[in-house]
């Protein structure tokens, strides 16, 4: 009995060691984006990670991947971000996460060797088979949204020389008790893919709760119809969004579309406005998809 234990002891002990000797480690401290010119903003926070084809899993940046190879292994990563999309539960907080595919995923290869650590530096930019549609960086003389869709003129998207996330200058809107709801919509109406084709909305915000959507028009009988689904809590720090509309396209079949923003006063568990005034700063809003 006590050899038995004994040997029982042995084989666990050798084989606990042989797996990790057989494990090699990647790290990950950041996965850059970058931006030819202008705006840069970008959120990547996980690395969903292939070795040699076979998937490892999905890791939060930064992150120390094990990986059961050695010697020469293509590693490949793509971006994670956090997705508000047609999944978005309250049990997610709003956001879900999810590969970025309008971002090129990273390809290196790396000698591993069992027991250590190598450092990979991934760097990505949108796809050269991508279309930024429009960005609105708040950086010129005049800005895309100016279609007042709440008919009140005291409520609309200014320039800000105080919150920006990028450049010099953001938009903002203001409500106080009596003007306390904004909804607006982009100047123009753009043709995006209705067939499943990957598509965002990207928006760096902060402050009040906005929503976010689409109103979308068919060319043959002019009617309108909106949508504003997307519910962006209140932050107090700059946040960027990926909004995926991918569905919303697919199921609403529309000839062009304008996207909407729209933000209200917030109200305090009584149904009575929670402060005398508020805002929400945006910067950065962009209209992408894949080609
Ligand atoms: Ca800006
Ligand atoms: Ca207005």
């Amino acid at each position: 009995m006590r050899f038995f234990i004994l040997a029982l002891f042995i084989i666990s002990f050798f084989s606990c060691q042989k797996e990790a000797l057989e494990t090699s480690f990647v790290h990950i401290d950041k996965f850059t984006f970058e931006y030819p010119s202008g705006a840069n903003s970008s959120d990547i926070v996980d690395a969903w990670v292939y070795a040699d084809d076979e998937f490892i899993g999905g890791f939060p940046i930064p992150c120390d991947i094990p990986i059961r190879k050695a010697g020469n292994v293509k590693i490949n990563v793509l971006p994670g971000v956090r997705e508000l999309g047609p999944y978005s539960l309250e049990l997610f907080k709003y956001v879900y996460p999810a590969i970025y595919y309008i971002y090129n995923p990273y390809l290196t290869e790396v000698n591993l060797k069992y027991g250590e650590t190598t450092t990979i530096y991934p760097v990505t930019k949108y796809k050269d088979k991508s279309t930024l549609v429009f960005l609105e960086d708040f950086e010129k003389n005049s800005h895309i949204l100016n279609d007042d869709e709440d008919k009140n003129a005291q409520t609309s998207v200014v320039f800000s020389t105080e919150y920006f996330k990028n450049g010099n200058k953001g938009g903002i809107i203001k409500l106080d008790t009596t003007n306390n709801v904004c909804t607006v919509a982009t100047d123009l109406f753009y043709s995006v893919p209705t067939d499943n084709t990957p598509t965002y909305i990207e928006l760096d915000y902060l402050g009040n709760s906005i929503q976010v959507g689409l109103i979308g028009v068919d060319d043959k009988t002019g009617q309108k119809s909106t949508v504003i689904d997307f519910v962006l809590p209140p932050k107090t720090e700059w946040t960027k969004s990926y909004i995926n509309i991918t569905q919303l396209l697919n199921s609403s079949q529309l000839s062009k579309y304008q996207v909407v923003l729209s933000t209200s006063m917030p109200l305090n568990e009584n149904g009575k406005f929670a402060s005398l005034n508020s805002f929400v700063a945006i910067d950065n809003l962009k209209l992408v998809h894949l080609n």
